[in-house]
């Protein structure tokens, strides 16, 4: 490590006097332009990172569901999960440095962390498609290299594929193979011998419909199809050769607009799916007879998934806990159902997938999905090695049940939520349920709720508790919406400030959009 190469290439990649970023929600996120001192400085941290803790780390260039002019980077620590927070500060107080002071923080993370410098580092690089991300990667490894770091490029990955690799690469393969067709092998096995035992009705869950929001889903998607073809058909819609990157399409826009994607060809009950600019969330939706639009977002693909996964822990007989987490974006009819009807424990955390992943390493099986419908499931390493055991031992419908989970614990990826991946699971529930789009939809009714974003001078006036369902900032806030709140029934909403845009979110919900009904 050499102080003057480190203060000779910072200054290739100086930072703009007076920006001040914060990792946020989901790592750094702002207009492209204004982030490759952030990329060298995050090529720098992974390096530390990576002697810290003996293992890979992998760096992600991605701003996923945000505008295509923008761009971000998150850092990928060794089991595949997000950065650990105390990494976080270390990472915002490196972006944030004066250019000469970059080496001093250097040192000073080293210190705080027991970073032994003479370790070998090595980090992994994924980017999306966004037309800034191959400069910024290189920024990435520019970093890397001064330190010393050895690396690897793949290139184009969805966010979730370099999350897999991370932990391939430290589980020393017991994950999986740390390559792309790896992933594709890996999860294209468990859908094909999950779905052996469906299909026998006939081709109506062969075919899907994907938007895939102009992004870096679409190329993926289509190399990987080969490997599952056998069980689904996808017919691949915004798939980048024309439109912009989540640009009136795309999981963010479906959800949040509640209507179809430009450019998606929607027949009455058809299966139709969108992933964001970087595949790491999916929401379903379907137009009935009548033409009206029905979103199935995060909350119900949870639903969907806990039944499945608890009929098959009841059949095998095994008492594995089961826990749902959800932040407050969950509507409250998903909420009730999986507490009143499903008698599944329930849990609420901040926004934020690292939120929800920690909190789901608490169960045995933790089933985790926002909304917005990013979120995976997490076995424990001794749930999936009594359940890969009794695969083997246990006999006829027993076995069957502990078979199917079995290749649902590979068929998931458990290092990140994963639009593919979570998509071949959903689809070989409903074959193997027999379930259409419109059953799935009737499980429960979604509160009438709108999601908003406002722009505002300073969004971090706004502080929050209580898993950000109550505003603490500022003063009066909180009580002018529980004055809303109260006129009406089933009624809830908050504002919190977004980690990953410039904006305020508004979230209500009530059992009815009709205005003046008071009680
Ligand atoms: C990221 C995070 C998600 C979060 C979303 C919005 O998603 O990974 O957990 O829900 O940002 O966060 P905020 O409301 O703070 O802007 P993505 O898909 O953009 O990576």
């Amino acid at each position: 490590m050499d102080p003057e190469a480190v203060r000779k290439y910072s200054a290739l990649h100086a930072k703009p006097d007076g920006l001040v970023l914060q990792y946020g929600t989901a790592g750094f996120r702002t207009k492209a332009e204004r982030l490759d001192h952030v990329m060298f400085r995050m090529g720098l941290l992974a390096v530390l990172r990576s002697k810290q803790t003996k293992s890979t780390i992998g760096v992600m260039v991605t701003a996923s569901h945000n505008p295509e002019e923008d761009n971000g980077v998150k850092l990928v620590d060794p089991l595949g999960e997000m950065l650990a927070p105390s990494w976080e500060e270390h990472a915002t107080c490196l972006a944030n440095a004066e250019e000469r002071d970059v080496w001093r923080v250097l040192m000073d993370i080293s210190e705080k962390a027991a970073v032994n410098l003479q370790q070998e580092a090595f980090v992994v690089i994924g980017r999306d498609t966004r037309p800034s991300s191959e400069r910024l990667s290189q920024s990435v490894i520019d970093g890397v290299t001064v330190l010393g770091g050895q690396f690897h490029d793949y290139g184009l990955l969805t966010t979730p594929q370099l999350h897999y690799m991370v932990y391939c690469r430290n589980s020393s393969g017991r994950y999986g193979e740390a390559t792309v067709d790896g992933y594709y092998q890996k999860l294209s096995t468990a859908f094909v011998e999950l779905t052996k035992q469906a299909f026998c009705g006939g081709n109506e869950y062969r075919s899907l419909k994907v938007d895939c929001a102009n992004g870096v889903g679409a190329l993926k998607l289509r190399e990987m199809e080969p490997y599952f073809s056998q069980g689904l058909s996808v017919q691949l819609f915004n798939d980048g050769t024309k439109g912009k990157l989540n640009h009136l399409c795309g999981a963010d826009f479906v959800k949040s607009h509640q209507r179809p994607p430009q450019g998606m060809e929607m027949k009455s009950s058809e299966r139709c799916c969108s992933f964001d600019g970087d595949a790491d969330r999916i929401v379903y939706y379907y137009s009935d007879t009548d033409g009206h639009f029905h979103l199935i977002d995060g909350d119900k693909i949870a639903t969907l998934i806990s039944s499945f996964l608890k009929e098959l822990l009841v059949e095998i007989g095994e008492s594995l806990n089961i826990g749902v987490v959800q932040t407050a974006y969950a509507n409250g009819s998903s909420t009730r159902y999986l507490e009143e009807v499903m008698k599944v424990p329930v849990y609420c955390t901040k926004t934020g997938v690292k939120h929800l992943h920690h909190k789901a390493q608490e169960f045995d099986v933790g089933v985790y999905f926002e909304a917005n419908g990013h979120g995976t499931v997490l076995f424990s390493k001794a749930a999936e090695m009594k359940i890969k055991q009794l695969a083997k031992e246990l006999e006829d419908k027993k076995r069957k049940a502990a078979q199917m989970l079995a290749n649902v614990i590979d068929l998931f990826n458990q290092a990140a939520g994963d639009a593919i991946s979570d998509m071949l699971v959903i689809e070989a529930i409903l074959a193997l349920k027999g379930l259409t789009v419109q059953e799935w939809d009737a499980l429960y009714t979604d509160l009438p709720n709108r999601q908003l974003k406002v722009k505002v001078a300073d969004r971090q006036v706004i502080s929050t508790t209580d898993a950000e369902r109550q505003a603490v900032t500022p003063p009066g806030l909180q009580e002018a919406i529980n004055d809303l709140v109260k006129k009406y029934k089933l009624s809830r909403a908050f504002v919190r400030p977004s980690g990953t845009e410039d904006v305020v979110r508004v979230y209500a919900e009530a059992d009815s959009q009709v205005l003046g009904i008071c009680y």
